[in-house]
């Protein structure tokens, strides 16, 4: 059996990552294929309540510490991520490392440094970055209450990842309708799907 497809879609806040996903994956099950939605952080485990009361205040923590934790909350999904590629579901990830990376850069924290800790993780096969100017964001409705939610970081942020951004990404023009980008997100990811029924190995991150 063809192993699955790890789909990820990273961006800014606002950039409609959450929603694509939703569509994307109704869309691959209206074609009959397993698929299933994973998103970072997942704030269900210890480890993400932690990452949560961080987000929304009610907890301080070191930079370097809460960067380990969303790491963390990787590594613990890992091995069901795996098994789930192994037995041909495909995964549909509302972000990964490189929001991890992007945020705590941001900050001011070192980049290798940054980097380092998701090293090994698995890699997804196709990237979606969908990109919008935080001036677009922002008029996509006021920020929320959450640690994250400013101007100034978000427009930090949006730059780190624009340095991130590798000839491997494909990156979607965020400020297209909600369908526009659906499709062009469902087309690559149909093309990717029938690529890998070629080869069965995880790559690693490194
Ligand atoms: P993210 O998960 O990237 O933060 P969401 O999917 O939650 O983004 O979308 C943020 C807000 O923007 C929601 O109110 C959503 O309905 C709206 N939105 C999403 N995509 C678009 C789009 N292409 N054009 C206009 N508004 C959008
Ligand atoms: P959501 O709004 O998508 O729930 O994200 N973040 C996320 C990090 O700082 N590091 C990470 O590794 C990840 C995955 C981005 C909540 C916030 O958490 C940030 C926004
Ligand atoms: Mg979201």
């Amino acid at each position: 059996m063809a192993r699955g497809r790890f789909i990820l879609l990273e961006g800014c806040d606002r950039a409609g990552k959450s929603t694509q996903c939703t569509m994307l994956v109704d869309a691959l099950k209206a074609k009959d294929l397993s698929v299933e939605l994973y998103k970072f952080p997942d704030r269900t485990t210890t480890i993400g309540q932690m990452i949560h009361a961080y987000l929304t205040n009610s907890k301080e923590l070191d930079d370097r510490a809460i960067h380990l934790l969303f790491s963390a909350n990787r590594w613990e999904a890992m091995q069901e991520m795996k098994r789930k590629l192994s037995a041909g579901i495909h995964l549909v990830v509302d972000r990964y490392a490189y929001s991890g990376v992007a945020f705590s850069t941001a900050k001011g924290l070192d980049l290798t440094w940054c980097k380092n800790p998701d090293r090994g993780l698995i890699r997804p096969d196709i990237t979606f970055f969908l990109d919008l100017p935080t001036s677009e964001a922002e008029r996509r409705g006021g920020f929320g209450d959450e640690r994250y939610e400013k101007r100034e970081l978000q427009e930090n942020v949006r730059e780190v990842f624009l340095k991130l951004k590798d000839k491997e990404w494909t990156v979607i023009d965020a400020k297209k309708s909600i369908l526009a980008m659906h499709f062009e997100i469902l087309r690559e990811t149909e093309l990717k799907i029938r690529d890998g029924e070629k080869d069965g190995r995880f790559a690693e991150e490194d």
